[in-house]
C-alpha cells in the first residue's frame, strides 16, 4: 500500500486533465432553493427501496456550501469539475415556468469554477427525473425524450457559453436497464417491456439532445457510458454466450447505437416484441457526431448461466478478487479492454475516464481517515491509463468519483465513495488521505 498517486500521474503528460465529479441529487439537498420533486424522493419514501429510506433532501447541503467544496476541488489541484444540473430544480413545476433561485444557484456555482480555474464539465441528467414525468411513464415514454431536449434548450440559453464541455445523459445502462428490469434505482420497475422501451428512449434523448446542443453551436459535447467487464464462469459455450448478452445489454447497446446507429442484434432478440414501434427511424439521431467520448469504470461481473432466470437465462456473480465496500471487484485490467475498444469505436475522439474510483468503510471515529486501499484502487487504474496513453491512445483526462462522501443511491448514505468525507449530522469536510495523495501528485506535475 502507498500513500502516494505520483508514480502513474508524473507519467502523464501536462495536458491530460485530472478532475473529480459529483452529481446533483448526491450532494445539493432537494429541500433547498425551491427544488421541484425528483422520482427519487418518491422512490426513497418507499419501503424496502432504500437503504435507511434516505433520500437526497438534505445530502450533502452543496446547495449553501458550494464555495468551500468548490475551494476543496481549486485546492486538490483539480483543473476541471464534473457536476450535473437538477432538471427538477430548474424546472420544478412543468416545463415552462424557471425556478429564479435554481438558475441563480447553477450561475453561482458555474462562475465560481471559472474564478477558480476550474473546467466545468457538465452533465445535464444525473437520474434526478422530475416526479411529474415519472408518474407518466418516465423514460418508457417518447414524450420524457421530447422534453429533455427542451430542458436542454433552457440550459444552453443560460449556461451554455460557460460550459466547458457538456453530456446529456450519466450512464444511461443504470437509467435504463438497472432501473426497469432490475428495478434497483428509481422507478424500480421490473419489466422486459419497461426496459427495452427505456433503452431505447433514454438513447433518442440523448440524440435529440445533442442536436439541440450543436443548435447553440457548442463543440465539445460528450457521452457518458459506464462499462462494467463481463468474464465467463466457466469454459461452457452457455458461459460465452451469456457474456455475450450480458454485454451487449450492458456495454454494446450504448456503444453501438452512438457510434454506428445500430443495436446489438442478441439485444434486440431478447427485445422481440417490445420495442417501440419504428424504432429504427431514431437511430440516425442517436448516432449525432460527438467530440469526445467518457468511460464511468469500476469493477468486473462473472456470468453465470442460469436457466431459471427468466428472459436473460444468467446471472451475476461476484469471483475472489479483493471487493470494494460495495461488494464490487477490483478489476483494472477491465478498464484496459474498454479503453482500447472504445478507440475501436470512435478511434478519433478523445476519451476522458469520467467516473472511477471506490466506496471504503471510512469511519472517522476511528481518529483517521487512512484511506489507503482508495489511493491502491486509484493507482491501479491509473497505471493502465498512462500505459496506454504511452502506447499513443488518444486519452484526454481523468474524473475521480467522488469529491465527497454523499448519496449512494439504493444505498442511502451507507457507502463512501468520496475524498472527503462528510460528517452528514454536521456537514464538516475533512480530506482523506486520499485527497492528500490527489493534492500532492498534481502540485507535483512537471
Ligand atoms: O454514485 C454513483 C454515481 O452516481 C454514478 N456512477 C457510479 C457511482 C458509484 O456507484
Amino acid at each position: 500500500m502507498s500513500l502516494s498517486l505520483d508514480t502513474h500521474i508524473q507519467r502523464l503528460p501536462k495536458d491530460f486533465l485530472f478532475g473529480v465529479a459529483t452529481s446533483s441529487y448526491q450532494i445539493e439537498g432537494s429541500d433547498f432553493g425551491n427544488c421541484g420533486l425528483s422520482h427519487w424522493d418518491e422512490f426513497a419514501k418507499q419501503s424496502g427501496r432504500v437503504f435507511n429510506n434516505d433520500d437526497g433532501s438534505i445530502a450533502c447541503d452543496h446547495y449553501h456550501l458550494w464555495e468551500s467544496d468548490l475551494d476543496l476541488v481549486r485546492d486538490a489541484g483539480f483543473k476541471a469539475y464534473r457536476f450535473s444540473f437538477s432538471w427538477p430544480r430548474l424546472l420544478p413545476e412543468n416545463a415552462k415556468t424557471v425556478n429564479p433561485d435554481g438558475i441563480a444557484f447553477y450561475d453561482r456555482l458555474i462562475d465560481g469554477m471559472l474564478e477558480r480555474g476550474i473546467q466545468p464539465f457538465a452533465t445535464l441528467y444525473h437520474w434526478d427525473l422530475p416526479a411529474r414525468y415519472a408518474q407518466k411513464g418516465g423514460w418508457q415514454m417518447r414524450d420524457t425524450a421530447n422534453y429533455f431536449a427542451d430542458y436542454t434548450d433552457l440550459v444552453m440559453r443560460h449556461f451554455g457559453d460557460r460550459l466547458f464541455s457538456i453530456a446529456p445523459i450519466n450512464e444511461p445502462w443504470c437509467v435504463s436497464w438497472l432501473s426497469h428490469y432490475w428495478g434497483h434505482h428509481a422507478p424500480g420497475v421490473q419489466s422486459i417491456s419497461a426496459a427495452a422501451r427505456s433503452m431505447h428512449y433514454i438513447q433518442l434523448a440523448h440524440g435529440l439532445s445533442i442536436q439541440v446542443m450543436r443548435s447553440h453551436n457548442h463543440n465539445y459535447l460528450g457521452c457518458v457510458l459506464n462499462k462494467e467487464y463481463a468474464v465467463p464462469f466457466d469454459e461452457t459455450e452457455e458461459a460465452a454466450n451469456s457474456t455475450h448478452l450480458f454485454d451487449g445489454i450492458y456495454n454494446r447497446w450504448f456503444d453501438e447505437s452512438i457510434f454506428n446507429g445500430t443495436y446489438p442484434e442478441e439485444v434486440l432478440t431478447l427485445f422481440d416484441g417490445h420495442m417501440p414501434d419504428n424504432y429504427i427511424n431514431d437511430m440516425a439521431i442517436i448516432k449525432e457526431p460527438l467530440d469526445w467520448v467518457g468511460t464511468n469504470y469500476y469493477t468486473r461481473s462473472l456470468i453465470q448461466p442460469d436457466k431459471s432466470e427468466p428472459n436473460i437465462g444468467f446471472k451475476c456473480v461476484r469471483g475472489n478478487l479483493p471487493k470494494t465496500d460495495m461488494g464490487w471487484e477490483i478489476a483494472p485490467e477491465g478498464l484496459t479492454h474498454f479503453i482500447k475498444r472504445t478507440t475501436h469505436y470512435a478511434p478519433d475522439l478523445p476519451h476522458y475516464i469520467t467516473e472511477n474510483g471506490m466506496a471504503a468503510a471510512d469511519d472517522i471515529r476511528q481518529g483517521n481517515l487512512h484511506d489507503l486501499d482508495r489511493i491502491d484502487y486509484f493507482n491501479s487504474h491509473l497505471e493502465r491509463i498512462a500505459d496506454l496513453k504511452a502506447q499513443g491512445v488518444h486519452l484526454a483526462g481523468y474524473f475521480a468519483w467522488s469529491l465527497l462522501d454523499n448519496y449512494e443511491w439504493a444505498f442511502g448514505y451507507a457507502k463512501r465513495f468520496g475524498i472527503v468525507h462528510v460528517d452528514f449530522s454536521t456537514q464538516k469536510r475533512t480530506p482523506k488521505s486520499s485527497y492528500l495523495a490527489w493534492q500532492n501528485a498534481l502540485a507535483n506535475r512537471p
